[in-house]
């Protein structure tokens, strides 16, 4: 079968939360490379690395302090200018610098509230005004929300020239050392129109998904922001999570008609650094199985361009990252307090999966109760892109699903993705199934768990 390199802008996401520039770069050559994940370093991968923020910020233990920018010189906690090199897509800050009101940056540069010597003065932040500290305390007030401050992050005045023109400039220089995407942080916090006009100063379109978490009844809301890039869905991690520790995941056929942003414009994903630390998503702890079978599901559907977190263990949610980000894992998860995610043998073989179904529509629906899914990626019996067909079925019970799975598989034999990988040499590491000439096959498929079928 011939694999599809999807366009660059629609891999699969895996965001290496905390892991340093040096431990990425190890990692894409002993893993996401050969897994098929694809090479970081080429921009031809199957997979795009979502790597934490790169500019100077404020010193300190805590995870957080990479989202207190001091400078836009790249040396961070992950490593410096000429270790970054090898990152492909990061996460970037153009809402704010510090919150706290003085210090000295990771890579030397002092500051105090409002003023960052040879960046920013006073005046080129938003002083709004509108509250007693200048904090956003009302999310229904669209100008507190956009000129106040989050949590005493000195607030970017993102609609003068001058901050425009410094933040473009940030940004091109990333794009000089061939960074393929940005994760813009709080761009609800920015006016749409502001990110447009910075946007459009950048030397080439990057891959671009803008934080907006939907909050019902506000008036800034993610379709504001679909004209400059991806827009990321919370609403998607809420109604995965409900869907999954609730049982309804029947609900879930069509993510398309709610009034979210649309598939083609929105980055989904199951929990991200934020959520795992709140109860706003499933995590890692959620009971049986529902984050695997959540990500399972979110790899299978087409609705979105999904990230997955790989992350680190923590006690309490301030917690920095393991051996000062030395990311490591073993062979199929973690090590060291890292959980490797993207190594988990069913998230690696769901990757393989999505690419294989390529931009194949849903087909095959098939929900017997609403807590036992089964859909292809193709049209029934009519394979769209020939080569490159796929098959799921989700069971969210605590009994064993047996059945016999009508697809639009080609006949042959195949290697669940679930359970196990093509070992080269026409084998599979984990279980196999035999679809016949009319695109059925059998399978009991376990409780709290799926069979995932390509080609
Ligand atoms: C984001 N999206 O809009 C990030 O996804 C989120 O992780 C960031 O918060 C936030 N916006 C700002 O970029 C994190 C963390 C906060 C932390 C901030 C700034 O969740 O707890 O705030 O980064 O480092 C911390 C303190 C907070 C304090 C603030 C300013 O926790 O109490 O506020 O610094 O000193 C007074
Ligand atoms: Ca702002």
């Amino acid at each position: 079968v011939t694999r599809r390199a999807p366009g660059t802008a629609k891999r699969v996401i895996v965001q290496m939360f905390g892991w340093n520039w040096d431990s990425i770069a190890a990692e894409c050559s002993n893993f996401l490379g050969p897994e098929g994940y694809g090479f970081v370093q080429a921009h031809v991968g199957l997979t795009a690395t979502q790597v934490s923020p790169p500019a100077e910020h404020v010193q300190g233990s805590q995870w957080w302090t990479d989202y207190q920018p001091v400078s836009y010189t790249l040396t961070s906690k992950r490593g410096n200018r000429q270790q970054f090199q090898k990152c492909d897509r990061l996460d970037t800050i153009w809402n704010h610098m510090t919150g706290m009101d003085s210090g000295t940056g990771v890579a030397g540069s002092s500051f105090t509230h409002y003023v960052y010597p040879g960046t920013y003065q006073y005046q080129d932040f938003h002083h709004c005004g509108l509250t007693s500290n200048d904090d956003i305390s009302d999310y229904s007030n669209r100008a507190q929300v956009q000129t106040c401050e989050l949590v005493n992050l000195a607030d970017l005045a993102t609609d003068t020239e001058y901050v425009r023109g410094r933040l473009a400039q940030y940004g091109n220089d990333l794009l000089s050392l061939g960074v393929d995407g940005f994760r813009l942080d709080a761009s609800k916090h920015i006016a749409a129109g502001d990110l447009a006009n910075i946007i459009g100063r950048l030397s080439r379109k990057p891959y671009i998904t803008q934080e907006v978490i939907f909050g019902s009844g506000e008036p800034v809301t993610p379709n504001e922001y679909t004209g400059n890039g991806d827009v990321q869905e919370f609403r998607y991690t809420s109604t995965i999570k409900d869907a999954f520790l609730n049982g309804n995941i029947a609900a879930l056929q069509n993510l398309d008609n709610r009034g979210w942003v649309s598939g083609t414009s929105a980055n989904v994903f199951v929990a991200n650094h934020d959520t795992e630390r709140g109860d706003s998503s499933l995590n890692i702890n959620s009971p049986r199985n529902s984050f695997i079978l959540g990500t399972i599901f979110s790899l299978a559907h087409p609705y979105g361009t999904p990230t997955v977190l790989s992350g680190f263990t923590f006690t309490n949610s301030d917690d920095g990252a393991p051996n000062n980000g030395a990311g490591t894992c073993s062979t199929t998860g973690g090590s060291g307090g890292w959980r490797c995610e993207h190594r988990y043998v069913a998230f690696s073989g769901m990757v393989r999966f999505r690419n294989a179904a390529g931009s194949n529509a849903l087909s095959n629906w098939y929900s017997p109760s609403q807590d036992r899914i089964a859909f292809g990626r193709a049209t029934y019996l009519r394979v769209q892109q020939p080569g490159s067909a796929a098959f799921v079925a989700i069971n969210n019970r605590d009994d064993a699903w047996s059945y016999t799975f009508q697809t639009a598989l080609p006949a042959g034999s195949y290697c669940d993705a679930i359970t196990g990988k093509p070992n080269g040499s026409g084998g599979c590491t984990g279980a196999v199934y035999t679809v016949s000439s009319s695109g059925t096959f059998t399978a009991s498929v376990y409780p709290r768990s799926a069979v995932a079928l390509y080609k």
